[in-house]
């Protein structure tokens, strides 16, 4: 049967660290779904027709992937499609604890969702788009960090006066 994998995120703005994510997740399963969500415990400097729009700009060109946008529970997302499988990355320390808990809340809530992780490539291994957003705030260099469609528009969003 058809592997499709749920890949949820904020994506405020996409980084070099999701898109290599996305990537190697196509290469194991039949589909990737890439679906913007909300977290509600951050601020957005994107509106969700934006991130999704760079989204779709970087993933041009890749055959199996979709990217879609969602505001509700991220398992009646994934069962609307579907599927069982939630797929997300980690990165050194940080995601663990959290991620740990929204995998064990999601199966918890419906015991069929499988939450597959990813490691981060060490090359990404501290990259955020927090870290990121602060450095364009004080416009240090993030052209290592980020695809150039959204270099350009989060440096569109500093001379707006936006951050
Ligand atoms: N390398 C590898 N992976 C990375 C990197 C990197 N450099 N940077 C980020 N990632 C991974 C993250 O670990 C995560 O898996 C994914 O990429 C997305 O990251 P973010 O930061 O864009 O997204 P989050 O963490 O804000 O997303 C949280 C969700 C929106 C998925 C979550 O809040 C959610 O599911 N919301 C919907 C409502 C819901 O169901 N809530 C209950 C959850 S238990």
């Amino acid at each position: 049967s058809t592997k499709i994998a749920v890949y949820p995120g904020s994506f405020d703005p996409i980084t070099k660290g999701h898109l290599d994510m996305i990537e190697r997740a196509t290469k194991i399963f039949d589909k990737v779904i890439v679906c913007v969500m909300i977290n509600s415990s951050k601020n957005y400097l994107f509106n969700c027709e934006e991130r999704v729009a760079l989204i779709k700009d970087c993933l041009d060109g890749i055959e199996n992937v979709e990217v879609d946008f969602y505001d509700g529970l991220l398992i009646d997302y994934v069962r609307m499609r579907n599927t069982n499988i939630i797929v997300k990355g980690l990165r050194a320390f940080l995601d663990f604890e959290y991620e740990f808990q929204m995998a064990l809340t999601n199966k918890h809530l419906d015991n069929e969702i499988e939450t597959f992780f990813m490691i981060t490539s060490n090359k990404h291994s501290y990259l955020s788009s927090t870290l990121v957003k602060e450095l364009v705030k004080y416009q240090g260099d993030v052209s290592d960090f980020l695809p150039q469609n959204v270099e350009k528009a989060i440096q569109k969003k500093y001379e707006e006066g936006c951050m």
